[in-house]
């Protein structure tokens, strides 16, 4: 079950008076549950959101839920990125989580974190390894921690609205697990219920998870191709089964040159988690605005 907090522990972790936080929770600013006595209570998820939107600072992170960090400047975006790679290849794990979380609660969005610090961190970490610098176990290693970082950082998200289905995949053969995983949690700082079904999955099995749950959203990130003319027929298979449920289909990914993307039919190519969050977002409030009566009635809930 999620954490809940009471008024009290908020107005500790801020810095703000308890009447204040109250008010706040009266006002509606900050969602609350109420205890069977009575009393406000909030979850971990709603507290971080609102400080992460009202811009306040965390003086007591740990109340939170959040690693302590002893660097209070450390909310700016520059210097993060070398500052992670090098905690990364030190097998410091702490400090990783450290400098992602206070970059969430400063309130940096979550599609700027991963563009501009963890992505440009991993390409120091490639460069590294390509010059002999970093080991494999090094590589390796620094992809199993930023995952936890990225599974930790989905944990502390709001619950996103479950009628925002969208589900996403890498192709058979593709490991690389950091772009579908960030893919998701940009989905999810957006209001979408969005799901990874996992890393190298056959394309017969990726039609068979769009008619099933018929999201309303299908993304694929793309980072390793084996076979090129087999990869395009796929995937074109794909878009004709996410067309039949009117499941938009966003793809992107490393290896998705100009050539390639002429050959394929979707309906947005994003280059980096940026724009999947403005185009999760346009989305979004189109699907909200098409009445309900309206949307396919054999859509599952
Ligand atoms: C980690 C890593 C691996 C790991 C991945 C493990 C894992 N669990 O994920 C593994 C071990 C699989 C691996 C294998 C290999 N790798 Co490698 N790998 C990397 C490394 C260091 C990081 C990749 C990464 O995850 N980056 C972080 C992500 C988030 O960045 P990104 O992919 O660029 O994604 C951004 C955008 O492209 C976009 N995006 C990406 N996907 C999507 C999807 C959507 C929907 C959207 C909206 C956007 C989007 O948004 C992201 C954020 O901005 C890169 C170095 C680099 N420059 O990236 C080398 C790198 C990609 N690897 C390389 C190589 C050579 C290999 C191997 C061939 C090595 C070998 N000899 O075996 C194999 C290939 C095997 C295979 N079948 O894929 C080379 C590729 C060179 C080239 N020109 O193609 C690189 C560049 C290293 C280097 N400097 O030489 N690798």
């Amino acid at each position: 079950m999620d954490q809940l907090l009471s008024p009290k522990q908020i107005a500790e972790a801020i810095g703000a008076s308890e009447s204040s936080v109250k008010r706040w929770c009266d006002q509606g600013m900050l969602t609350t549950v109420k205890t069977a006595g009575g009393h406000r209570r909030i979850s971990v998820q709603e507290a971080l959101r609102f400080v992460r939107e009202q811009n306040y600072s965390v003086v007591e992170p740990r109340i939170l839920a959040m690693p302590a960090t002893d660097d209070r400047k450390s909310r700016r975006i520059e210097g993060c990125s070398e500052r992670l790679a090098g905690s990364l290849l030190a097998d410091n794990e702490l400090a990783c989580h450290a400098i992602v979380s206070d970059l969430f609660l400063a309130g940096h969005a979550v599609s700027q974190i991963f563009d501009d610090v963890i992505t440009v961190a991993f390409r120091t970490i490639g460069e590294k390894w390509a010059c002999y610098e970093a080991d494999v176990y090094q590589e390796r290693c620094s992809c199993q921690i930023a995952l936890r970082v990225l599974h930790e950082l989905r944990a502390k998200q709001v619950p996103p609205m479950p009628q925002l289905k969208a589900l996403g995949a890498t192709i058979e053969g593709d490991q690389y697990s950091l772009p579908v995983t960030m893919s998701e949690i940009v989905l999810r700082s957006v209001g979408w219920d969005a799901r990874l079904l996992g890393s190298s999955i056959p394309f017969d099995s990726m039609i068979n998870a769009i008619k099933r749950y018929q999201p309303g959203l299908f993304w694929l990130s793309v980072s390793h191709i084996r076979d090129e003319a087999e990869f395009i027929a796929g995937f074109n298979r794909v878009f004709e089964a996410a067309s039949k449920t009117e499941s938009a289909v966003v793809v992107g990914g490393r290896v998705l040159t100009s050539e390639i993307r002429s050959k394929l039919r979707y309906t947005a190519f994003c280059d980096t988690m940026r724009h999947l969050e403005e185009f999760g977002k346009t989305l979004s409030r189109q699907t909200q605005s098409v009445p309900a009566n309206s949307r396919k009635k054999n859509r599952k809930a």
